[in-house]
């Protein structure tokens, strides 16, 4: 099938297994593509969309019980327990290989199995990386070819003896109860089975890129992170360039694409996308972080897109995207989800496949989860530097979870080790990205508690580590648009205003602003973050002022004992891998705040 034997041995042995009926090679052409558009079509599992309003998108709907990533099923399995650590669930790689060759057995039979080779990064460039998919849906490959470089490009890089990340996806009977997200960092290996959701089963993404990707980073001197990369473009012309973790849901993809209000636009004030989700970083030559963006595409939360809260994401969406689980509007086949606009369609099908009106239903018409899969060139903002395959130099790295209360709106750690702690004792409430119970606050470091391949003791040692080889380090930082007054509204603006933070950041860059010290770091003095023309309503008659700023910029002493507390319980579960350090971080911080 290629001229790689260990691939071709690899595919075989695979086939034997799960016994397709057809293997077909996924080449990267436009026309097996449309092809394979065509045959999902005949069978229901996509739907063509109205080709003048959207042209080349299509509609997907997944099983009902199968809608978000599943944290509980997923697997990391390390020949010694430890290496997993507390933060992922374990099974002996030789067990799990066993359980779910019975699981594959023969379920390919009647269907067929695609071979998708797959790049994250630009093809055959130095810190790109190969992978092979194997799946028996057209939904998934549909998704590979948007998400990552596919094609026959990618076996001519991989070589007659080349390495690459073995990936097997079978939607198997779909059954839940025996879902499995596996994976064998040892083996360069990934297990998928009874999903066809997103982050389940587009295994490039949070399997390879983040999962797989942090465990060879660990190995090989780099890093993998949840991480966007956008690149700020002052009036002369200068790009600084930010990395920032946040966890699922939790804006990414808004912060990547923002416009900022018009007072910085006017001046000349730009964002760039290099990319929403994931960062590879690694030291450059130079003795700066580097950081690109391995994937192709954005695999966007839907629900409260909209021109105003992030136009380039909505016009990303406009041609080539597949979306999953948001209303198929029916009076003129486009689709809809909540907060796109004020007018729902009456004439509806929602994410479950039941007709839908909102007049009469009071059940959401789309997912919470529902998500968009677009190309990345498709954006209006996308950056110049987005297929540099070296990257862009990092000036600040941004850390940011979901809190109503304790985690005020910026503040910036003291130096590197600082900002690794700050990073480890992140926190936010759980959102739709994950199945299980939604707003429950968990500590969730660099926004990686569910995608480090292997101990986040070890991880956090692997980040201090990297802050030694970097001689020009990034500074380091903690945001939260999230902050709810007691009523449950918004505090800060969000959104496009989110600039007027980073504008802050950018200063504290270069060190052109001054800050104020306190227990946790330092935090912006109010006058220092730019309110003109910023005209937000946290709930009617109570506008955003100067006096709700200060009161977000406030370290509030009670939460932040209780947070360390529960930090302190957190850190106890990696034992003997918690670096010295950050218990030392971890210390100094407690005193501070009880002195
Ligand atoms: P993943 O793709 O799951 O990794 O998510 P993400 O981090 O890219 O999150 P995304 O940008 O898609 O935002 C998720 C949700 O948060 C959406 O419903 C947004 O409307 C909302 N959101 C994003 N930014 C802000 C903000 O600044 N303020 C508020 N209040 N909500 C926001
Ligand atoms: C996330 O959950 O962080 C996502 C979506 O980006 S998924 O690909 O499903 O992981
Ligand atoms: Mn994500």
């Amino acid at each position: 099938m290629t001229k790689n034997k260990k691939l071709n041995a690899w595919i075989e042995e695979m086939a034997e297994l799960n016994q397709p009926d057809n293997i077909v090679l996924i080449d990267g052409s436009e026309e097996q593509a449309e092809k394979l558009r065509a045959e999902a079509c005949a069978s229901g599992e996509i739907f063509k969309l109205n080709q003048d309003l959207l042209p080349g998108c299509y509609l997907h709907r997944t099983a009902v019980n199968d809608v978000a990533r599943v944290e509980h099923r997923t697997f990391i399995c390390t020949t010694n327990k430890e290496d997993a650590g507390p933060n992922n669930n374990w099974m002996d790689p030789q067990e799990c290989y066993a359980k779910l060759s019975k699981l594959y057995k023969n379920s390919m039979r009647g269907k067929t199995m695609y071979v998708i080779p797959y790049s994250m990064g630009v093809v055959g460039s130095e810190f790109a990386k190969n992978g092979i998919e194997l799946t028996d849906s057209i939904y998934v490959v549909l998704n590979m070819i948007i998400m990552t470089r596919v094609g026959s490009a990618v076996l001519d890089s991989i070589g007659e003896d080349g390495d690459f990340v073995k990936g097997l996806h079978s939607r198997a009977n779909m059954d839940e109860n025996e879902r499995y997200i596996t994976h064998f960092p040892e083996d360069n290996t990934i297990w998928s089975i009874n999903s066809g959701y997103g982050g389940n089963v587009l295994l490039g993404k949070k399997c390879f890129a983040l999962r797989i990707a942090s465990y060879l980073g660990r190995k090989e001197g780099w890093m993998a992170e949840h991480m966007l990369i956008l690149g700020i473009e002052s009036p002369d012309g200068n790009v600084d360039y930010l990395a920032a973790a946040f966890p699922s849901a939790c804006g990414k993809t808004n912060l990547a694409m923002l416009i900022p209000p018009e007072i910085y636009t006017q001046k000349g004030y730009k964002v760039w996308t290099v990319g929403d989700d994931i960062a590879w970083l690694r030291v450059g030559e130079d003795g700066r972080l580097w950081a690109m963006n391995p994937e192709n595409g954005f695999f966007g939360v839907a629900p409260g897109t909209n021109m105003k809260s992030n136009p380039n994401a909505l016009l990303s969406t406009k041609k080539d995207t597949i979306f999953t689980n948001v209303v198929h509007n029916l009076e003129n086949n486009s689709v809809w989800w909540e907060g796109l606009d004020k007018n729902p369609p009456h004439n509806a099908i929602d994410w479950k496949g039941n007709p839908w009106d909102p007049t009469t239903s009071d059940q959401k018409g789309a997912h919470p989860n529902s998500r968009f899969t677009a190309p990345i060139r498709n954006c209006p903002c996308v950056s110049s530097e987005f297929e540099n395959p070296k990257g862009v130099p990092i000036s600040a790295i941004v850390f940011g979870g979901r809190r109503a209360k304790t985690a005020p709106l910026v503040y910036q750690s003291r130096d590197w080790d600082n900002g690794v702690f700050v990073g480890s004792i992140m926190a936010s409430e759980t959102t739709a990205a994950a199945s299980g119970a939604v707003g429950v606050v968990r500590r969730d470091p660099m926004a990686m508690l569910p995608f480090v391949g292997y101990n986040m003791g070890d991880y956090f040692a692997h980040w201090l580590e990297m802050g030694t080889k970097i001689k020009n380090q990034p500074k380091i930082f903690n945001v939260n648009w999230f902050r709810l007054t007691d009523e449950g509204d918004f505090v800060w603006p969000g959104f496009g205003d989110n600039f007027r933070v980073l504008e802050w950041i950018m200063k504290r860059c270069k060190n052109e602003v001054d800050a104020r010290e306190t227990e946790i770091g330092y935090v912006p003095y109010a006058k220092d973050i730019n309110l003109d023309d910023l005209n937000y309503e946290i709930s009617e008659g109570r506008p955003f002022n100067v006096d709700e700023l200060e009161a977000i910029l406030s370290v509030e002493k009670d939460y932040w004992i209780k947070d360390v507390e529960n930090i302190e319980e957190f850190y106890a579960k990696f034992g003997s891998r918690m670096p010295a350090k950050l218990l030392e971080e971890l210390a100094g911080l407690k005193s501070r705040l009880t002195k």
